[in-house]
C-alpha cells in the first residue's frame, strides 16, 4: 500500500497546470448586481468556464456555500452591500474558507483593496476589466485551487493510509501504540472507566486450510464490518496482528464492557460469513478477553497483559466465550 501510495504522490508532480483546467470547464460564481457589468464579464468567460450570475449577496454566500465552486468573482460596487463583508463570511465560512476570492473594485478603491488582502482575497481587478487579463486571472485562480484540492486530498490518503490496516481499513497496530498510553494517562488521571478487548478468531488456521487465503481474507474484512458496526464513535478498533483485533472503549466500565463483548460475540458466532462472493458460507466464532482499567498504575502494557491472559483462558476453556 506505500508503493500504491507513492504512485498517487507521483502522479500528482507529473500533472500539469493545463491539465488540471483541461478535464472539467472551471466553475464561476459571478457575484455582481449590475446587468451591464455581469452580462460583459458572463460573455468574456462563456468559452472557457461556467459561470454563475448572482445579484444578492446573501443568496451568494448559500450558493457559494452549497455549490462546487472553483471561484468566488466578487464585484465591489454592490447595492446596499459591503462586498468585503461577503468576503470575510466566505473566510469564516468551513466550507468557503477555501474558496479563491478575486474582488473586481474601482480604480478609487485603494484601502478597500487592501482590507480585501488583509480579509484573505487571492487577487483583484481594477475596472475597466480587460476581459483578457480577467480570463487569465480566472484561469490562475482554478488551477491554483485544483493544485491545491489534489494536493490535500493526497496528504489525507497518505494520513489515512499511515494509521489504518489495508485489509480491513481498522486502525492498525501502530496507530493503537500511540493512543492507548495518551487515553490510559487521561483516564487515570480523572479516575475514569476505560476497558479494553482482544478478540482473536477460532481455529483460523484451519478456516484459511479448507476454503483458502483468499476466503480467510474476506472473513476478516466481514469481521471488521460487524466490529464497526457494533461500536461507538468513540471506540477504538484495531486489527492488532492477523485474526487478533483489539478494541479500546473509553469511558465504558466493567458492565458495559461485558455486554459489548457478549453481544459481539453473539452477532459473529449467530451469522455465518460469506466467503467466495456469496457463494459458500463459514460459521465463525471469536473468543475474547476484556480488561477493565484499574487505579492502580495500570499501563497500556498491563492492560493488553491481563486482556491477553484472560483471552487465553477463553481459548482454554473451549473458545466462542468472553473472559473477563
Ligand atoms: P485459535 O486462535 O483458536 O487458537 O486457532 P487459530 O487457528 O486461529 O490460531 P493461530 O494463531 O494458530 O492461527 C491464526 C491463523 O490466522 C494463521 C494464519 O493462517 C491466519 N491469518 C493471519 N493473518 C491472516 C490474513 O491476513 N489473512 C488470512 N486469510 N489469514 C490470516
Ligand atoms: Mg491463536
Ligand atoms: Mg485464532
Ligand atoms: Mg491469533
Amino acid at each position: 500500500d506505500l508503493r500504491a501510495n507513492q504512485g498517487s504522490v507521483a502522479f500528482d508532480r507529473a500533472m500539469t497546470y493545463a491539465d488540471l483546467t483541461a478535464r472539467a470547464p472551471g466553475r464561476i460564481l459571478l457575484v455582481e448586481d449590475r446587468r451591464s457589468a455581469y452580462v460583459r464579464i458572463a460573455q468574456a468567460l462563456a468559452g472557457e468556464m461556467a459561470v454563475d450570475i448572482e445579484t444578492n449577496p446573501q443568496e451568494a454566500l448559500f450558493r457559494a456555500a452549497e455549490g462546487d465552486y472553483d471561484l468566488a468573482l466578487v464585484s465591489t460596487s454592490l447595492d446596499d452591500y459591503d462586498a468585503l463583508r461577503l468576503c470575510s463570511q466566505l473566510r469564516s465560512l468551513d466550507r468557503t474558507r477555501l474558496l479563491p476570492i478575486l474582488l473586481i473594485a474601482d480604480p478609487d478603491e485603494d484601502s478597500r483593496l487592501a482590507r480585501g488582502l488583509d480579509l484573505g482575497i487571492n487577487d483583484y481587478l481594477v475596472r475597466p476589466v480587460d476581459t483578457q487579463e480577467l480570463t487569465a486571472r480566472c484561469r490562475t485562480q482554478i488551477r491554483r485551487k485544483r493544485y491545491t484540492d489534489r494536493l490535500r486530498a493526497s496528504v489525507l490518503q497518505t494520513m489515512e493510509l499511515a494509521i489504518t490496516d489495508a485489509l480491513t481499513g481498522l486502525y492498525n497496530r501502530r496507530y493503537l501504540d500511540s493512543h492507548l498510553a495518551a487515553l490510559v494517562e487521561r483516564t487515570t488521571e480523572k479516575k475514569g472507566d476505560l476497558s479494553l478487548l482482544i478478540v482473536d478468531i477460532d481455529y483460523f488456521k484451519k478456516v484459511n486450510d479448507t476454503h483458502g487465503h483468499d476466503a480467510g481474507d474476506e472473513i476478516l474484512r466481514e469481521f471488521a464490518t460487524r466490529i464497526r458496526r457494533n461500536l461507538r464513535a468513540l471506540d477504538l478498533p484495531c486489527r492488532f496482528g492477523g485474526e487478533e483485533f483489539v478494541i479500546v472503549m473509553p469511558e465504558t466500565d466493567y458492565g458495559i464492557a461485558s455486554i459489548v463483548a457478549e453481544r459481539l460475540r453473539t452477532k459473529i458466532a449467530r451469522d455465518p460469513f460469506a466467503i467466495h462472493g456469496g457463494a459458500a458460507f463459514v460459521d465463525v466464532t471469536i473468543s475474547v478477553g476484556a480488561a477493565y482499567i484499574l487505579h492502580d498504575g495500570d499501563t497500556p502494557e498491563s492492560l493488553l497483559k491481563r486482556a491477553d491472559n484472560a483471552l487465553y483462558r477463553a481459548k482454554a476453556e473451549g473458545r466462542n466465550r468472553v473472559v473477563l
